[in-house]
């Protein structure tokens, strides 16, 4: 009987040799190039890793290994993003404070993937919630202040009363919390902002720059949603003020027939006649009870309400209707419409229930009229029915319209965004303290400057919001109330910064994690930005991902950073499912990669999420196929050692090693190589598996020969590789734990020779009077003598030719052999 592979004997033991050798502490020649390769770090959760963790950090930690084995410096760092809730859920329970159960939790989870056999290099760790880190978000903080990018504003929040917190757009779903399920409200509060509006035109135009899936550059896109059109003013009939709408279709302004305000807008119940004001503000309470969502709903049934006004046709002089609906909103473009019903699909449906005027004033690109009354038009077309642009196409009458507008002072150019500024507030004690001294009435007199900084959390007994809207923090006096020099009492800030704010630039700090003096030094993050690969979830496309590429062009544009885009190839790994569901705590369907371990061992589990399936595709999880792949290790196993963990290889020449099987170590090497490249993980553990396959057949066990296979398995099994390297090549004496061990985890990437990747026996087709009749495997550059003994071999071929007389042979090597009979 076998031995079993076991794992168990050796993983721990080269984790303990890797940390005590720093193996993989991040090089410092700079003449070397470089390689960041980089995961999203993890908030560290009571719950641990699952395995959908491993499946990305799996992968970025191949790729690390092989730059590092082809000469590059890498920079592989791992960290926590340990600001967040349910931190401070567990501070409310139990009193006990956040830090704890946080550090607690990246314990446990830094223990998670030590096991798995990481080659991060950990002397680069940082917690967002250390302040000798938090020193520099908020930094960070009062830079954007300066620059005028952080500002208060009376805004509408999103306040869940559950929670006693105000959440972000991206926290609320369907109208409740994302964490709890709790409803959320719109009210209005003043708090922080930051001017991330002011970086839209950048944010969108550098997408086109970077290695992103298409996928994720269109949801940004989509979220910074640049529209270009015009502003157009209107008259209101015997009132002074006049309406300014945003369109951008300018081009439809002879199709207007009436207006429509959001709800909310100011000159609302200024324009209202005294005969509709009842039922003006009765609409305005029932709107304010729906979400932007339900409001935004096309296929809903349209209301509104006419405010008695009229609008004046800037074109025409035509008086036209205002109505209020709330499907116009306030917090985009101008909270104003003029309704083009033929060929605004919303403006139709709102005319044909309120009985108003539909003109088709877009005929198709042919010169066609639809039936408008039915069926509105959205495409581009021709003007029609518009005096001034009548003829043109939809794109030339947009420019003329416009041109039209300012020249007579109706209007201007325009282009509106939907993206909004970033609420940067937060009524909570465990997230960053916002470095501002205010006024008792709330006004700032200044940012801390950077030798106050950091302002560190205070002790607080209770980690319960005030309720109120304010922090925990408020109710710490003695924390909140300064003196100035002058004597007068100055008050520290008592919101905290989002979750997000420190995830917003830890790849920054990462280039020089330790430095005291700096956020970063300039040249070392000059060396190792931007990331080269950044590996994580989908889920990030528009919170984090965008933020961090806002900070990273603010600390650009304050020359502090060398880079004004951050991540320059960025993969989204796929979900791992189980039975085909999402794997989930509340499902209890989750698998612990501390059970696959101690069961299959760390190699195994790593070979395993890279040979499920394409890296970015969904795959389900099958403990049959993990066992399979343990199976495979000890086939590996076995190439190598006896039973009784000794060398079988033999010392011998590698000239003696078959032509058949060096062909395949070549191509395996170079299957292994160009597929880690473009993170086809699952194709090179095929190819692994074929060379091992192809090995067994030979009985080839030349031990130099074996030594670049290792070598290139390593990267993916590293525990395994070094085991058998120990007693194969270094020798089972050598002690890894000793200074200057040669790990095989550093041993130089093999070359291939790309000659003996070719396949010089080629298939080709064999002609018996010009009529293809069978096929040869041959080498390519056989004689003829050799092309024909081999197509007489075959049957099929003979068949044709046998009992005839050859009268001629056409042979060209390679390409052609025709045998021409009669
Ligand atoms: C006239 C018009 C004619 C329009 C037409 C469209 C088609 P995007 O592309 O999303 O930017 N709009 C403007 N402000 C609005 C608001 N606050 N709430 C709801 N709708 C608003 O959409 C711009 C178009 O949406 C604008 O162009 C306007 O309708 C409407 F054949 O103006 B349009």
């Amino acid at each position: 009987l076998k031995m079993a592979y076991q794992p168990q004997n050796f993983e721990s033991k080269w984790q303990r040799a890797w940390e005590t050798n720093k193996a993989f502490k991040t090089g410092s020649d700079k003449s070397k190039p470089k390689k960041y390769i980089l995961d999203m770090f993890p908030y560290p959760s009571a719950a641990g890793l699952h395995v959908g963790h491993p499946l990305g950090y799996t992968a970025t930690d191949i790729v690390a290994r092989y730059y590092r084995q082809k000469g590059y410096n890498v920079l592989h760092p791992m960290g926590w993003d340990a600001f967040g809730l349910p931190a401070e859920q567990h501070a409310i329970e139990t009193g006990e404070h956040p830090a704890k159960l946080t550090y607690a939790n990246i314990a446990n989870f830094k223990r998670q993937l030590s096991q798995i056999g990481f080659s991060y290099d950990w002397e680069r760790e940082l917690a967002t919630c250390d302040p000798s880190y938090y020193k520099w978000t908020q930094k960070i903080f009062t830079i954007l202040y300066e620059k005028g990018l952080a500002y208060q504003a009376e805004v509408a929040v999103n306040w869940c009363p559950a929670l006693k917190t105000v959440l972000a757009n991206e926290e609320v779903i369907d109208g409740k919390s994302e964490r709890g399920d709790h409803p959320v409200y719109r009210v209005p509060m003043r708090q922080w902002m930051l001017r991330i509006t002011d970086y839209a035109d950048r944010l969108l135009n550098d997408l086109d720059g970077l290695d992103w899936p298409e996928s994720i550059k269109d949801i940004q896109r989509n979220w910074i949603g640049k529209s270009v059109g015009a502003k157009v003013n209107f008259k209101v009939d015997g009132v002074t003020d006049s309406l300014e709408v945003f369109t951008t279709r300018p081009d439809t302004l002879y199709g207007v027939t009436y207006m429509v305000l959001a709800p909310e807008h100011p000159l609302v119940l200024k324009i209202t006649t005294a005969d509709q004001k009842a039922l003006v503000e009765k609409y305005k309470e029932s709107a304010s009870q729906k979400s932007d969502r339900d409001r935004t709903e096309l296929n809903k049934e349209k209301s509104g309400a006419f405010t008695g006004a009229f609008a004046i046709h800037p074109l025409t002089s035509q008086k036209i209707p205002v109505y209020i609906s709330d499907y116009v909103m306030m917090n985009y473009g101008t909270g104003a419409i003029m309704a083009v019903p033929g060929h605004d699909t919303r403006d139709h449906a709102f005319a044909k229930m309120y009985k108003l005027p539909i003109v088709q004033v877009v005929a198709s690109t042919k010169g066609e009229i639809s039936d408008i009354q039915t069926e509105c038009f959205e495409e581009m077309g021709l003007a029609i029915n518009s005096p001034l642009v009548d003829g043109l196409t939809s794109t030339d009458a947009k420019q003329k319209m416009i041109a039209h507008l300012m020249a007579n002072n109706l209007g201007a150019a325009q282009t509106t965004y939907k993206l909004r500024d970033w609420l940067f507030s937060r009524q909570r004690y465990w997230g960053e303290p916002l470095p501002v001294l205010k006024t008792k009435t709330g006004e700032v007199i200044r940012t801390l400057n950077e030798t106050e900084l950091p302002l560190t959390l205070p002790e607080v007994k209770s980690y319960e919001p005030t309720g109120d809207g304010k922090s925990p923090l408020a109710a710490i006096t003695s924390w909140v109330e300064r003196k100035n020099e002058k004597g007068e009492t100055e008050y520290i800030e008592t919101d905290t910064m989002p979750g997000s704010a420190g995830s917003s630039w830890y790849f920054l700090r990462y280039c020089d994690p330790k430095n005291p003096n700096e956020m970063f030094s300039r040249s070392e993050a000059a060396y190792w930005l931007p990331v080269d690969l950044y590996v994580g979830g989908q889920e990030h496309a528009v919170g984090h991902l965008l933020y961090a590429r806002f900070w990273t062009k603010v600390l650009f544009d304050a020359g502090l950073c060398p880079v004004s885009e951050p991540f320059q190839n960025l993969v989204n790994q796929g979900m791992i499912t189980r039975d085909g569901s999402k794997m989930s705590k509340s499902k209890g369907n989750g698998i612990s990669p501390d059970v696959v371990i101690k069961e299959h061992g760390a190699d195994a589990l790593r070979i395993y999420e890279m040979f499920m399936g394409p890296f970015t595709q969904t795959k389900d999880w099958q403990d049959s196929n993990l066992a399979g792949v343990g199976r495979f290790l000890g086939r590996v196993e076995r190439l190598f050692l006896n039973d009784a963990g000794e060398s079988i290889l033999i010392d011998e020449p590698e000239s003696a090693v078959s032509i058949k099987d060096k062909k395949l170590l070549h191509k395996t090497i170079k299957k292994i190589s160009e597929d880690i490249e473009v993170m086809s993980f699952n194709t090179s553990v095929a190819q692994m598996m074929i060379f091992v396959n192809g090995m067994y057949e030979s009985g080839c066990r030349n031990k130099e020969f074996l030594k670049s296979f290792l070598v290139c398995l390593s990267v993916f099994a590293p525990h395994l590789c070094e085991e058998i390297w120990h007693k194969c090549y270094v020798g089972s004496d050598k002690n890894p734990e000793a200074s200057g061990y040669k790990f095989i985890s550093l041993e130089s990437w093999p070359k291939f020779d790309l000659a003996m990747t070719i396949d010089d026996e080629i298939k080709m087709g064999v002609q018996v009077n010009g009529k293809h009749r069978g096929e040869i495997e041959i080498a390519k550059d056989a004689t003829q003598e050799v092309a024909v003994a081999a197509a007489l071999a075959n049957p099929d071929v003979q068949a044709f030719v046998n009992g005839k007389e050859t009268k001629k042979i056409v042979y060209v090597a390679g390409r052609i052999l025709n045998f021409v009979v009669g």
